[in-house]
């Protein structure tokens, strides 16, 4: 059984992961109006992910006798000034969703609960990950700079790696 404050730091999660979905859904739009089809499939499956890790606290709360909530969402960004600037926006985002999931687990262990802690840690680990493609994907978006010819080739190879990933 959930204790309120687990209960509500979980609903709260479940409204971050929402958002990220949403915000993400705003970039591969954007991306896709640009003629950025790989950036936009890399940017739609990311949008998806999202989601699917927002299901999956709202089917934990309910199994756990608590009431996963549905929250109403923010209008994201329409336009970003740039595809660099939207991996940065991306990039600090998802440092902030790991603050939040940090925040999360740190309550497990104040309220030992060990059930949830146990299952937040599928979000530590892919926080790691997320983090990491983030970066990987930035370094390479500096190397380019705006060299028409790469990002033609970073669109293409973003889109294998959305396929493959
Ligand atoms: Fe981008 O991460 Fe969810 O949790």
């Amino acid at each position: 059984m959930l204790s309120k404050t687990v209960e509500a730091s979980l609903n709260a999660q479940i409204e971050v992961e929402a958002s990220s979905s949403q915000f993400y859904l705003a970039m591969a739009s954007w991306a896709e109006n640009e003629g950025m089809n790989g950036v936009a499939t890399f940017l739609y499956r990311h949008s998806d992910e999202e989601r699917d890790h927002m299901l999956k606290l709202i089917k934990y709360v309910n199994e756990r006798g608590g009431h996963a909530e549905i929250p109403p969402l923010e209008k994201p960004p329409k336009k970003f000034s740039s595809l660099k600037a939207v991996f940065e926006q991306l990039f600090e985002h998802e440092l902030e969703v790991t603050n939040q999931i940090h925040g999360v687990v740190d309550l497990c262990l104040q309220e030992k609960d060990y059930t949830t802690h146990n299952f937040m840690q599928w979000y530590v680990s892919e926080q790691i990950e997320e983090e990491a493609l983030a970066r990987t994907i930035l370094d390479r978006l500096n190397l380019i700079g705006n060299d028409k010819g790469g990002l033609y080739l970073f669109d293409r190879d973003i889109e294998n790696l959305a396929q493959n990933g």
